[in-house]
């Protein structure tokens, strides 16, 4: 099932539940070498969501800014490599959306426990906003905020479930957006958590 929300942003319901367990196999993969952390905002804020990446690039953030940086500022290593089950994911999903050829350099991998939530925001440390961003839920559903290109719109809100995967491209790239709180539960393949990968071409 496919369903455009609006102008370049697509749901692609269940796209990713076959593929759950590999994802998650692989998240732990990764999470082995660079441990999820919980980063300083550039205000100083400690994040609620505790975040790791893999790929060429990865994202992060601390009292100096947001960037992407080719090492985890954690161990000094290069970021681990992006699972093969990670890239393939991404560009069927961003191909069923209709962008051929996506081939990310950068996955964010992102761990909500019940409180944790994202403010609105715009994803715009990126090279080029004409590459889309695919974004995977895997575990416990989340409320998903969308909101418009600038701040004082209000947002919709859309809830996100397990193995739903949705591709951000087009106007609604620089949209923006958040996550409410995380609610208790029990998912069984996560436990109390949700996971989001986000798959960016940073540069
Ligand atoms: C999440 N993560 O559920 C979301 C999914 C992040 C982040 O926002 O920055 O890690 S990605 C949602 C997204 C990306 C790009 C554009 C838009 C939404 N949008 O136009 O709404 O952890
Ligand atoms: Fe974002």
């Amino acid at each position: 099932r496919s369903e455009a929300i609006v102008d370049g942003a697509v749901v692609l319901r269940q796209f990713a539940r076959e593929k759950a367990e590999a994802l998650l196999a692989a998240i732990d993969r990764v999470t082995a070498s660079a441990p999820l952390r919980h980063m300083q905002t550039p205000g100083g804020h400690t994040m609620s969501v505790a975040m790791s990446c893999c790929g060429d690039q990865g994202w992060v953030t601390d009292t100096r800014g947001y960037r992407y940086q080719p090492t985890d500022p954690l161990t000094g290593a290069p970021w681990p490599s992006m699972p093969g089950v990670f890239e393939r994911l991404a560009r069927d999903a961003a191909e069923a959306a209709g962008y051929r050829d996506f081939c990310p350099d950068a996955c964010l991998i992102n761990r909500y426990e019940p409180g944790a939530k994202m403010g609105l925001h715009q994803d715009k440390d990126e090279t080029d906003f004409e590459q889309p961003i695919v974004s995977v839920s895997l575990g416990l559903p989340q409320v998903f905020q969308f909101g418009g290109l600038k701040r004082n719109e209000r947002p919709v809100n859309i809830p996100l479930a397990h193995g739903d995967v949705v591709v951000w491209g087009g106007p609604s790239r620089l949209r923006y957006h958040g996550v409410l709180r995380l609610k208790t539960g029990s998912h069984p393949l996560t436990g109390a958590c949700r996971y989001n990968l986000t798959f960016r071409r940073a540069c």
